[in-house]
């Protein structure tokens, strides 16, 4: 608890700022963006902080990551609308190259805030853990407070953070203009500004993925991160400094918060064609999107004009567009994820992996742990049955893409899926699985040398590599300061998941065999093979309901990334479709009698668009 003096001195400082903002507030003025400096109130004067030119530390450590996209950022060569400025090129410096560095465990953009974990008035005491609990068991009243503050958060007009909306002319010169939004529009923000212009729905990226928190080893903890925000920021509008972020237990089959007084319906129920979500929390009154240019896209009902797609967002042009919250439309067969996948994610013993040409990557292979938690590798998985021939072909509907799916509406796209709130609750149940893998060597020991090591140190692209500044947080966090045990950042789970499938036990998907074995779930976690009745068995049957969609009616989701995107001509992706349901038939037809449903949009970029 704070002293008297200590209360006055932080209500104080928080009347002049909070630190939730990308930017604080009070750096959004011309004089601190001219000079590049952002350091509110002296960074909370000498023992707390002090204001630093960071430009030779992001600048070395830019030269550790992947040159390749380091350039196109640089450059953005074959982006025709988007000329050459990205301002999360050398993040944060196209904006602000002194900002204030905190000492000890102080943090926030001026340093009045204690790290995460950390409580006190000098940030000393280590903070009591709060508790995430399932959805499924907290009280009504703690759902009904849960829920009150999540619309809190979006209604606020305290406009305590900030949001860019126009890049810099070029890396070098000129400044960003800056716009203050909601403290949820924010974090809807981040989220879409971290992922943007990776799936452009006009021209196709030539494969090259610009995205600093997904396909890539970053994705876990940069979204640890993006939960701890969120935590925190319901922690602080409704001054409970004990409230824990509820998970959504979907590998329990969990739908307790899709009804209207909650999260409302899910896109799997909503049907088979976009419906504006209508709920207490969620309805088209009261809840309006922002950076959902994507999703507008995709909708043909909706569809915007192409050279919009390349300008930044504006979130204030978006709220006053009015557009809701959708659900509906699945892209693909969906199903919650099972139990078993989850565990067999559990079992990778390292981190992240190298793919075929040596990067850390969106291909990287099955022994990685992100890319099995992010979903995207085809472990156990049908749709193996439907690629036969490339070794390549992944199913990126897996653990963590796949209740993106079954949510629909703008969960289905990186870039806008923040705006649904169920993504956060997904995000916790994401970051459960995380902190039960780490819980399988840490063991309760604090100390991160029991981890597997973060990897990559250097190579991967930037924002993922292991002391990398996470684009686009600020203040500014590292990927290594989030990967610690949730204790260690004040917060646990009532429960994890134990991991009880060896990594020995799972059979290999990676490499197909056309002719030989492959082994595949099906939506239940039962084995069965796509060659032959022999099947690789987990030991695991329990009953789920499973949806069945008609795939051939699928959009290629963006939620994915695919370089695809709808870069590919309608046509293309559904003569795709249909040539994989044709293939599925196939699988289901002539291999295995009475089976439910499966993904089955794999990733068909050549090899050499893959990276
Ligand atoms: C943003 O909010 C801050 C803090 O409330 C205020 O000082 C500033 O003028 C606002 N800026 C704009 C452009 O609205
Ligand atoms: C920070 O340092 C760089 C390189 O030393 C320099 O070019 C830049 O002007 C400095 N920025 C500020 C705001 O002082
Ligand atoms: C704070 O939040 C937790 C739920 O995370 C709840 O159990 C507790 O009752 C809340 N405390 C107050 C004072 O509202
Ligand atoms: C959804 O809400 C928008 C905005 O309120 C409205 O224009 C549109 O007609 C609604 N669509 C449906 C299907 O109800
Ligand atoms: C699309 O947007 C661009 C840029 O804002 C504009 O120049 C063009 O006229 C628009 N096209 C249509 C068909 O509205
Ligand atoms: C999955 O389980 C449900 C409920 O027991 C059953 O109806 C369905 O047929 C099963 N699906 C498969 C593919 O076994
Ligand atoms: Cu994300």
């Amino acid at each position: 608890m704070l002293l008297p003096s200590g209360l006055v001195c932080a209500v104080l400082l928080l009347s002049l700022w909070s630190a939730s903002g990308q930017f604080p507030a009070t750096c959004n003025n011309p004089e601190s963006l001219e000079t590049k400096t952002c350091c509110p109130n002296n960074c909370g004067g000498p023992t707390r902080g002090s204001c630093e030119n960071i430009t030779a530390q992001v600048a070395d450590q830019w030269q550790r990551a992947d040159p390749v996209i380091t350039n196109i950022l640089k450059q953005a060569p074959d982006l025709p609308q988007k000329g050459a400025a990205d301002a999360r090129y050398l993040w944060p410096t196209a904006v602000f190259e002194r900002v204030c560095v905190c000492k000890d465990n102080f943090w926030g953009g001026d340093c009045s805030e204690c790290n995460f974990g950390w409580t006190g008035e000098d940030c000393n005491t280590k903070k009591t853990p709060v508790i995430r609990k399932s959805f499924a068991h907290i009280t009504k009243e703690e759902k009904q407070a849960f829920i009150n503050a999540i619309r809190d958060l979006k209604t606020e007009t305290n406009h305590w953070s900030v949001a860019i909306v126009e890049e810099p002319v070029n890396y070098t010169s000129g400044t960003v203009k800056l716009q203050n939004v909601s403290a949820y529009d924010f974090l809807v923000y981040v989220h879409y500004y971290a992922g943007r212009d990776t799936s452009p729905p006009c021209v196709a990226y030539n494969g090259a993925m610009v995205d600093f928190a997904h396909s890539g080893p970053v994705f876990p903890v940069w979204h640890r991160h993006l939960a701890l925000l969120f935590e925190r920021e319901i922690q602080r509008i409704t001054g409970n400094s004990s409230f824990g972020l509820p998970y959504w237990q979907w590998e329990e089959r969990d739908v307790s918060p899709f009804v209207p007084e909650y999260f409302g319906v899910p896109g799997s129920v909503a049907g088979p064609t976009n419906v504006n979500v209508t709920g207490l929390l969620v309805n088209p009154n009261d809840w309006n999107t922002v950076c959902d240019i994507a999703h507008w896209y995709r909708n043909p009902l909706h569809a915007l004009n192409c050279s919009e797609y390349w300008k930044v967002c504006n979130p204030a042009e978006d709220l006053a567009a009015r557009r809701p919250i959708e659900r509906g439309d699945p892209p693909v067969d969906i199903y919650l994820p099972h139990k078993v996948e989850v565990q067999i994610a559990l079992a990778a013993n390292s981190y992240d992996a190298v793919d075929s040409t040596g990067k850390f990557s969106r291909t990287s292979p099955r022994k990685s742990f992100r890319m099995r938690l992010e979903g995207r590798i085809a472990i156990c998985s049908a749709a193996k049955c439907a690629y036969p021939q490339s070794p390549l072909s992944t199913v990126i509907f897996r653990v963590h893409n796949m209740p993106h799916m079954w949510v629909g509406g703008q969960m289905v796209e990186t870039t806008t899926s923040a705006n649904d709130p169920t993504f956060f609750i997904h995000h916790s149940n994401v970051d459960r699985i995380l902190e039960s893998w780490f819980q399988r060597f840490a063991n309760g020991h604090s100390n991160p040398m029991f981890l597997p090591a973060y990897i990559p140190v250097s190579g991967a692209h930037p924002g993922h590599n292991r002391d990398d500044y996470m684009v686009p947080f600020f203040p500014l966090a590292k990927a290594s300061d989030r990967y610690r045990i949730a204790e260690e950042m004040g917060y646990m789970y009532d429960e994890l998941i134990p991991a009880d499938i060896q990594d020995h036990e799972i059979p290999n998907c990676d490499e197909v065999i056309p002719n030989g074995s492959c082994p595949i779930c099906d939506a239940n976690g039962t084995c069965i093979n796509c060659t032959s009745q022999n099947c690789f068995d987990l030991g695991v049957s329990v009953s789920v309901s499973v949806s069945v969609v008609d795939v051939t009616r699928s959009f290629l989701p963006l939620e994915l990334e695919l370089g695809l995107g709808l870069g590919i001509p309608l046509l293309v992706a559904v003569a795709i479709a249909i040539f994989l349901a044709i293939l599925l038939t196939y699988c289901i037809l002539f291999q295995e009698p009475a089976r439910a449903s499966y993904s089955t949009l794999g990733d068909t970029r050549k090899p050499s668009e893959k990276e």
